[in-house]
């Protein structure tokens, strides 16, 4: 064994990594939106983002008007699972209601 420079070995042999940062990140994020329709009553949509997003009335009363006016409007942004379930339960309980109400997602 001579000099050696900083890292250097004899060593022959496989290379491993360990994916424990990558594991640990942050999963992606989707914007849910609703879509403006000629039939669902304003009323319903501020309820529905009462109650399945959780946001405060005056909130509910701004998303839906922007809905409204611009055809669409982001509803919440979520991890995809919860996503998908917040679009299963509004399109359920617009259902229930015979409202033709949409959502949509898209990666944020
Ligand atoms: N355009 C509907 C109406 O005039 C109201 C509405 C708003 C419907 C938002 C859907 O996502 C929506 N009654």
């Amino acid at each position: 064994m001579g000099e050696r420079r900083q890292g250097e070995t004899d060593d022959v042999g496989v290379v491993t990594t360990t994916r424990t940062e990558r594991k640990l990140k942050t999963p992606k994020l989707y914007k849910v939106f609703l879509l403006n329709d000629d039939y669902t009553t304003m009323e319903f949509v501020v309820y529905v983002l009462q109650s399945i997003f959780r946001l405060p009335e005056g909130a509910a009363v701004q998303i839906m008007l922007h809905v409204h006016k611009n055809g669409l409007g982001v509803a919440g942004v979520y991890p995809r699972e919860i996503a998908e379930t917040r679009i299963a339960q509004v399109e359920a309980l617009a259902r229930e209601y015979e409202y033709p109400l949409r959502c949509s997602m898209e990666e944020a």
